[in-house]
């Protein structure tokens, strides 16, 4: 039987960046995968990294391309009534930005440092599943190229970053799990389009026919967003509907335009927001979407991924360094109280944002008294701010309770 330090099941931003940080520390780890390095190399997902994600990429040695490709971004223009309302974040925040780098990239810049490192990524996995996780000696089952032998790993502990359809966070009892779920009346449609930046910086719109969000990937490729009913289907939009909608919606009264360009990818994504508590059990911990679910307009979920396993590392090495668990036994309870605050913030965002398809006009004006608020207070323009570039870290032994130095 196979034995390791750390089973870490999944390989999106979670678990790769919680092998890198394991790895920098000597702390063995094997990633389990249930798809293809090309597949999740592929898949169009995040695109905001807040100061805290990209510091820590730097700082960790996978920070050179995310510095030459990345767009670095000091505000976003929240457009209402159709004006446009900046808010500078650089200014708010005492010089914090937020990076335009699609997760995509992430992976594979984290993906290559693993590989070069010699660390071990097992892709296309099938039939994992987790055991004796409330033991000393947890073990992961799977089979390598979805149908070989089944084998076993045993571990001293199990990191589940495996998503949220994943098998850990199951693995944790039911009798002991307490799971928080929402699941909004909002879908967003995605596009990807071959076109020019229309804006400097992204723009959030509320608009009586609903959302819409103006992003962008590269020079060349731009992301664009329109709130939709989350049980509509992407073969009912064609793109003519698509340009109508994200023209009407992102109009302004100086006369504003999209530039438009072939769509090249397109689809339908529903919104939950949804919590387990603890993120631990026995030797099993949870980290990103195993544990947790932001809708995306505050640009949360990859960025909460990577502060959990900046926690759990910290533990670790913690334990394997001195022996003591105290870091670990508080993993949940620490990086609980940042997953709060960006439940908080994404669901302040996506209610400000949103239009609900039976919206009263009292709602509606609340909505509006709200961004006209937070777009001409500096305090609230601040708050806003220092939660969207990022709330910092707080571990556990900034309470005083223990000293840590790794
Ligand atoms: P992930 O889901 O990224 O990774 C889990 C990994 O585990 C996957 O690679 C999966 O293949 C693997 N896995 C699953 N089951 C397994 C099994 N049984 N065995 C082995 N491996 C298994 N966040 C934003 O901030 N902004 C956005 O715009 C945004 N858009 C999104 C669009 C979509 C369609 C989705 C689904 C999510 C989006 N998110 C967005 C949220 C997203 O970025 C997540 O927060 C982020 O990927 C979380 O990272 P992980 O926790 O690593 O989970
Ligand atoms: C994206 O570019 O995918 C993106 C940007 C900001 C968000 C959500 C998604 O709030």
């Amino acid at each position: 039987m196979r034995k390791t330090q750390v089973g870490i099941i999944g390989a999106g931003p979670a678990g790769l960046m919680l092998a890198h940080l394991l790895q920098r520390r000597g702390i063995e780890s094997i990633v389990l995968e249930s798809r293809t390095r090309k597949e999740i190399e592929g898949t169009i997902r995040a695109g905001v990294l807040e100061q805290g994600t990209v510091d820590l990429m730097n700082e960790t040695g996978v920070g050179d391309r995310l510095m030459r490709e990345g767009h670095f971004h000091h505000g976003i223009e929240l457009r209402f009534n159709r004006k446009g309302h900046r808010i500078n974040m650089h200014e708010l925040t005492g010089g914090k930005n937020v990076t335009v780098y699609a997760q995509h990239e992430v992976i594979k810049d984290l993906v290559a440092a693993r590989l070069n490192q010699g660390g071990e990524i097992l892709f296309n996995v099938g039939d994992v599943s987790l055991h004796d996780v409330d033991t000393d000696s947890p073990k992961i089952r799977f089979r390598p190229d979805k149908d070989g032998e089944v084998q076993e790993i045993e571990c001293d502990y199990i990191a589940g970053c495996d998503g949220f359809h994943g098998p850990s966070r199951p693995a944790i009892p039911a009798s002991v799990r307490k799971e928080y779920d929402t699941v909004l009346p909002y879908g967003w449609l995605g596009i990807l389009i071959e076109a020019p930046p229309s804006a400097p910086e992204l723009i959030y719109t509320n608009h009586p026919r609903g959302f819409a969000l103006v992003s962008t990937r590269s020079a060349e490729i731009q992301r664009l967003y329109i709130q939709v009913d989350p049980k509509d289907e992407i073969a009912n939009w064609s793109d003519d509907r698509i340009w109508t909608e994200l023209h009407a919606r992102t109009e302004t009264e100086d006369g504003w335009t999209l530039i438009e360009g072939p769509i090249i990818q397109k689809g339908i994504v529903s919104m939950r927001s949804f919590v387990c508590d603890p993120l631990q059990y026995g030797r099993l911990f949870l980290a990103g979407d195993a544990a947790h679910i932001v809708p995306p307009t505050g640009a949360k979920g990859l960025n909460l991924a990577v502060a959990d396993v900046q926690v759990l590392a910290r533990a670790f090495s913690h334990v394997y360094q001195t022996g003591d668990d105290t870091l670990l036994q508080s993993y949940s309870s620490t990086c609980l109280r940042r997953v709060w605050k960006a439940e908080r913030f994404s669901w302040y965002m996506t209610s400000m944002l949103h239009r609900k398809a039976e919206q009263s006009p009292f709602e509606q004006q609340i909505q509006l008294a709200e961004l006209d608020y937070v777009t001409s207070s500096e305090a609230a323009s601040k708050s806003l701010a220092e939660n969207y570039v990022g709330l910092p870290m707080e571990y556990e032994e900034m309470s005083g309770k223990i000293s840590v130095n790794i």
